[in-house]
């Protein structure tokens, strides 16, 4: 029978398309296969262009929903295509090592690039690596960004203990629009 209604089955849930970027060797990679198995992977192979992962939740108010995870590659060349692979996306996480300042400072290029094409899309910046950087992490240090490019808030995190990555998941979900226009089949979403 046909109807107006929105699928509501097992099989149709709303999709979102989200991103990780920063340097590479930040921990992102770690962090979203964390997230899907619920383990550690301490041996994770660099990133070459673009891993995808797939995994349906429940927002904070108990909506079904899709997240299709762009995970970016970190390496140099790859900022030039960046912009093709984060447009349309509901939101996204730019991520640094809390043990190498250097991969915050240089997240401004990133988000230079980023903010060109989606000046609007909720983004998240991500603390990585906390079971390594100690109890004594001064949040102020990297309220900078957060200004200059509108981000939401930072999270810390560790994919060795797990800090912060329900916060992290459940904080992207909750961007789903109150009414998706974008029901997409599973399978269709995983292709
Ligand atoms: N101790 C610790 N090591 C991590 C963590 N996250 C990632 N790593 C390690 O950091 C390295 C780079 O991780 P990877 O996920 O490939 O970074 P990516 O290039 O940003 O995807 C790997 O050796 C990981 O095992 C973490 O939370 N704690
Ligand atoms: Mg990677």
């Amino acid at each position: 029978m046909l109807t107006d209604e929105p699928p509501h089955n097992l099989n149709q849930v709303p999709v979102m398309k989200v991103f990780f970027s920063g340097e590479g060797g930040v921990g992102k990679t770690t962090f979203v296969e964390r997230f899907v198995t619920g383990i550690f992977n301490p041996n994770m192979i660099m990133t070459i262009g673009v891993n995808h992962a797939v995994k349906t939740m429940k927002t904070t108010d108990e909506r079904d929903v899709t997240l299709q995870v762009w995970d970016l590659g970190g390496e140099d060349r790859f900022r030039f295509v960046v912009q093709n692979y984060v447009k349309g996306s509901n939101a996204g996480v730019v991520a640094f090592d809390l043990t190498r300042m250097s991969s915050y400072v240089n997240l401004e290029d990133w988000l230079e690039i980023i903010r060109e094409v989606i000046p609007n899309t909720p983004l998240f910046l991500l603390g990585m690596k906390k079971d390594l950087a100690g109890d004594s992490i001064d949040v102020d240090n990297y309220q900078e960004l957060i200004t200059k490019y509108n981000l939401e808030k930072l999270i810390i995190t560790s994919s060795r203990t797990g800090e912060g990555v329900e916060e992290t998941f459940k904080s992207l979900a909750d961007q789903l629009p109150p009414e998706p226009q974008f029901f997409v089949k599973h399978k269709e979403a995983q292709e």
